[in-house]
């Protein structure tokens, strides 16, 4: 707790660019989360680099990822936005809880299976133990929630698994963080393979919208969406692309699904796409144009970054030498 709010922490890597299903499934719901808890909110670099990186790409990516954080609504004066290659504590902390993660854990996390077959030339000992530096993060802040989407609970298990491992070995060290996934949002699909997750690593442009795509090349992804030849306008597992689509349009639209079928009972796929691409752009107009200004704002931002590094590492050292200390490190002088 600080000031009597709960803690969150949250991040993303910065590799690809951000599509609409980290902004609906994620992002969104940071910024809704943001004034009821004190937060904290990383571009997750050291993550990043488990994935081979060119490095000037990887620093204007990471770059533009808390720009992006800034221009989705988060103050980076009430949200604590930095970059976690600032705070060495996540490294620190990530060796000694790996020192409490067995390698079976490690081999069920699912994440790591398909990162290994997509990178199969670089299958790296930072891949495989990515969940403990996840957990890392986490702890290290004495987060009470972490909003993320669905496919990165098992990363959340592991995380409860390891500190209560921890805990009743040392006495409570940690907090057992909680997973917040939101309602809409959760898990968008990719536009032309909705059975597979909107990800920004998809080599098929047209599979993802991207934050920063133009209004035009959004509509024209929505009109070229995969969908069925059902020609009904309906919810449910036989239907995933136009699923997908309802999906999309309630969490941009924050309408429910039922309101959303009612919409559009007795339409046609086309009339559907429209609207859904209309409403992205709609919310996604706005964030291009702030991410715009403030990428001009060379100093400002540049102050976030160091005032934000500066806070977010007086956080983590106290846990880092609550753990140091819980396993037998000698304190120093
Ligand atoms: P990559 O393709 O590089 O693995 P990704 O697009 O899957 O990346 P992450 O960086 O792993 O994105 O995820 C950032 C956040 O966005 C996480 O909280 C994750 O749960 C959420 N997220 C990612 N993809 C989706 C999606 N398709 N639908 C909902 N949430 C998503
Ligand atoms: N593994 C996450 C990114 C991530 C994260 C975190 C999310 C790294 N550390 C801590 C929440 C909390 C991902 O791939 N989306």
């Amino acid at each position: 707790m600080i000031d009597g709010k709960k803690i969150l922490f949250s991040g993303m890597q910065a590799t690809g660019t951000l599509t609409l299903g980290n902004y609906l499934g994620a992002l969104k719901n940071w910024v809704t989360l943001s004034n009821e808890y004190e937060c904290y909110y990383s571009v997750v670099d050291l993550h990043s680099i488990t994935v081979r990186q060119d490095p000037e790409e990887l620093r204007t990516r990471a770059r533009n990822l808390l720009t992006l954080y800034i221009a989705a609504g988060l103050d980076p004066e009430k949200n604590c936005i930095y970059y976690q290659s600032h705070v060495s504590g996540h490294a620190e902390l990530a060796w000694i809880l790996e020192c409490f993660t067995y390698v079976g854990e490690l081999n069920r996390m699912t994440q790591f299976k398909d990162k290994a077959r997509k990178h199969a030339d670089n299958i790296n000992a930072g891949l495989y133990t990515y969940p403990v530096l996840m957990a890392a993060d986490i702890l290290l802040y004495q987060a009470d929630v972490v909003p993320v989407g669905s496919d990165q609970m098992q990363h959340l298990e592991i995380t409860r698994d390891i500190a209560g491992r921890f805990n009743s070995l040392y006495g409570d060290i940690f907090t057992i963080p909680e997973p917040y996934i939101g309602k809409a949002g959760a898990r968008i699909m990719s536009l032309q393979d909705p059975e597979k997750k909107m990800s920004k690593s998809d080599e098929n442009p047209n599979a993802s919208v991207y934050l920063l795509d133009e209004p035009s090349v959004i509509m024209k992804k929505f009109k070229r969406a995969v969908t069925d030849s059902e020609g009904c306008i309906a919810y449910r597992d036989e239907q995933p692309g136009i699923r997908n689509l309802i999906d999309i349009y309630c969490a941009a639209t924050d309408k429910t699904v039922d309101e959303a079928l009612k919409e559009f009972e007795g339409q046609g796929y086309g009339t559907l796409k429209t609207a859904v691409g209309e409403s992205v752009v709609a919310i996604l107009e706005p964030l291009q144009k702030r991410f715009k200004e403030l990428s001009e704002e060379k100093t400002y931002i540049d102050s976030i970054i160091k005032k934000n590094a500066e806070k977010a590492e007086a956080t983590a050292q106290k846990t880092l030498k609550a753990a140091q200390e819980a396993v037998g490190f000698p304190a120093r002088m």
